[in-house]
C-alpha cells in the first residue's frame, strides 16, 4: 500500500467528536513517549503531521488522520504518564476505553513500545485487553534504531517472553529510520481489505 494522501482530520476529547461511522480505522496505542504519534508520521511520511515530543504527554486528545480518504488512523494520549495530575490521568483513561470499546470499524491495533525498555503493568493490561476484545495488534519494538541488530533480537525475543507473544505479533520498528515501515504498511492494508465489523 501507498500513502497518498494524510489529512488531519480533528481532535476529540470525548464520544461526541469522534467521527461518524463509516471507514475502517486503524488506531496507535501505548505508554506516553513510546513513540505513538512518531509512528503516524513515519506512516504517512510527513514530518509534522501529528505533534511529536520529547516529553511524556503530548498528546492529549483523541487525533484523528484521514488516510487515502479511505481510513482513519487515529492517534491516542499515551497511558502511564505519572506527571499528570490523578483527575487527568482518569480523564485520559476513560477517553481511551471510550474510544476503543465505541469503535466496531477498528481493525486493527499498533501497540508503540520502546524497544530499550521492559514491559510493564500497563502495557501487560494492555495486551490482556485486546485480546480479550479480539482486536488485533500488532506490537511496534519502536526506536530500533538505537539499538545493534543484534540487541534488536534479542528485545523483541525479551518482549515476546514478557507479553506471551507469537512471532507474528510483535515487529521490530523505527519511527525515525522507517525500519519495516513497509512490512507494517502491507499488515495495515491486508487488515484493511479483510472487511467485517467487529462483533460486541
Ligand atoms: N531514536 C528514536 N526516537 C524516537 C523514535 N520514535 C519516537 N522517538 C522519539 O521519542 C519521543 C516521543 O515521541 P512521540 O511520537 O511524541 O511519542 P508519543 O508516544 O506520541 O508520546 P505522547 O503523545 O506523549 O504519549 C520524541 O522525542 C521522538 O523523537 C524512533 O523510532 N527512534
Ligand atoms: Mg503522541
Amino acid at each position: 500500500m501507498r500513502i497518498t494522501k494524510a489529512d488531519y482530520h480533528g481532535s476529540a476529547h470525548g464520544r461526541q467528536a469522534f467521527p461518524p461511522a463509516g471507514r475502517p480505522e486503524i488506531v496507535v496505542v501505548g505508554r506516553s513517549n513510546a513513540g505513538k504519534s512518531s509512528v503516524i508520521n513515519c506512516l504517512a511520511a510527513r514530518k509534522n503531521l501529528a505533534h511529536t515530543g520529547q516529553t511524556p504527554g503530548v498528546t492529549t486528545a483523541i487525533q484523528f488522520y484521514a488516510i487515502n480518504d479511505a481510513f482513519w488512523l487515529v492517534d491516542l494520549p499515551g497511558y502511564g504518564f505519572a506527571r499528570v495530575s490523578q483527575h487527568e490521568r482518569e480523564r485520559w483513561k476513560d477517553l481511551i476505553e471510550s474510544y476503543l470499546e465505541d469503535r466496531r470499524a477498528l481493525r486493527l491495533a499498533l501497540m508503540v513500545v520502546d524497544a530499550r525498555r521492559l514491559p510493564d503493568d500497563l502495557d501487560r493490561m494492555m495486551v490482556d485487553w485486546l485480546r480479550s476484545r479480539q482486536l488485533g495488534f500488532v506490537i511496534l519494538a519502536n526506536k530500533a534504531d538505537k539499538l545493534k541488530a543484534k540487541e534488536g533480537k534479542q528485545a523483541l525475543l525479551t518482549l515476546g517472553g514478557h507479553l506471551d507473544l507469537v512471532a507474528s505479533e510483535s515487529l521490530l520498528f523505527s519511527a525515525h529510520s522507517g525500519l519495516n515501515r513497509d512490512r507494517l504498511l502491507s499488515l495495515i492494508s491486508s487488515r484493511l481489505g479483510s472487511g467485517g465489523e467487529r462483533g460486541g
